[in-house]
């Protein structure tokens, strides 16, 4: 799609003149632009409408966590610089500019000297990135869920993924049902970690929290000089849900030194010493508040939200590629089968991940 990047910009309260402007990011969803004015920089979004069906809402959800997290930082006298999302309003003082098309815009000042990585490297961002979640978990410890809006419904709802898995099957719409008819059994074989996840939200073992609820491990901004955690970023999904939905999609982003799409699946692994950085930098910030149920339910939630993202993968793929961004025809196959083999391998260290986590828990953290 062709956009009007330069005339959507002036829609904007910007500082300076606009020099240029270049696509930016890796997001499957949105459409993203990095606009350079004699002032500064800026990060403009389109916000996927077929998928945020509710582009207000998402804004609205944006503005109170991120102004709730910033009173948190100022009450609890910590630095407010370059860490929370400052969205930036329209000339009409709108969070979010319509254009002709009926295309949703918004625009936040773009955080400076940070970097970030698709794939961890070494213990130290693992650690920072844990951290970094972890943070924006605590910030929100006491925020009521219940103020945000469900933007997009049953989100990492497990029993509804596997309703839109089987509804695409019996669909059949790409005729591709055949073709990946072990993967179909992969998934259903799987069944009752749904059930699972249902029977710990109604019985109080994983509570309603505000979450991120995408924490891939490219979503948090790190420091360019000190590769610490600065900011957390892409909000959008920001909803109520329970921790382990963060904690899960930062295991599933992090531990394998492969991309999400990697056709070599003897490529996909689970590094341990990432996994215990990381889980050390999540608990360093969050072991006070989360509950011991929460606790023990983390590494199932690593396996749950790699499995999730597996089905979701697999159930575009027999729907005919209409939710993600693909870049060739078996694009969302590839990321259905590294993610299967993810949770594989998830299954088989189960026993030592929980076994680090507890060790964790019940040792100082260094921070
Ligand atoms: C999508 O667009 P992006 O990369 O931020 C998706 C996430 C998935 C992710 C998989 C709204 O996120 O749920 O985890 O792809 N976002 C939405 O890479 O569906
Ligand atoms: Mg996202």
């Amino acid at each position: 799609m062709k956009f009007d990047i330069q005339n959507i910009a002036q829609q904007f309260d910007l500082q300076g003149d606009i020099l240029g402007f270049r696509a930016f990011g890796s997001g499957h969803i949105n459409d993203t632009f990095l606009i350079e004015t004699s002032a500064q920089k800026y990060v403009i979004q389109r916000i996927n409408h077929e998928v945020f069906k509710k582009p207000a809402a998402v804004m609205a959800n944006i503005q109170l966590i991120c102004e709730y997290q910033k009173n948190k930082l100022i009450e609890q006298k910590e630095s407010i610089n370059r860490q929370i999302l400052q969205v930036v309003p329209t000339t009409n003082s709108s969070y979010y500019y319509t254009d002709n098309s009926g295309n949703f815009w918004r625009t936040y000042i773009y955080v400076p000297d940070t970097v970030t990585f698709d794939i961890v490297e070494n213990e130290k961002q693992a650690f920072q990135a844990g951290k970094g979640f972890g943070k924006f978990q605590r910030l929100l410890a006491d925020f009521p869920p219940q103020l945000l809006h469900e933007t997009i419904p049953h989100f990492h709802h497990l029993s509804w993924r596997y309703e839109q898995l089987e509804k695409a099957i019996d669909y059949n719409t790409a005729r591709r049902v055949d073709s990946v008819k072990p993967l179909i059994s992969f998934a259903l074989s799987r069944k009752a970690m749904a059930y699972q996840l249902d029977t710990c939200l109604s019985n109080g073992s994983l509570p309603l929290r505000a979450t991120h609820n995408d924490t891939k491990i490219n979503n948090v901004l790190m420091d360019k000089q000190t590769q610490e955690a600065v900011c957390v970023i892409d909000l959008d999904t920001a909803m109520a849900g329970a921790v382990i939905y963060d904690f899960g999609d930062l295991v599933r982003s992090s531990l394998s030194l492969s991309q999400e799409d990697e056709q070599d699946l003897s490529k996909i692994q689970l590094r341990m010493s990432i996994f215990k950085a990381l889980s050390e930098g999540y608990l360093s910030e969050t072991k006070h508040f989360i509950t011991s149920s929460e606790k023990s339910l983390l590494v199932f939630g690593g396996k749950m939200i790699t499995l999730i993202m597996g089905i979701r993968f697999l159930t575009d793929y027999l729907s005919g590629d209409v939710y993600y961004k693909i870049k060739y025809p078996t694009h969302n196959l590839d990321r259905c089968q590294t993610q299967f083999r993810l949770v594989e391998l998830i299954e088989s260290k189960e026993d030592e991940m929980n076994k680090i986590i507890a060790e964790i828990d019940t040792h100082t953290i260094k921070s």
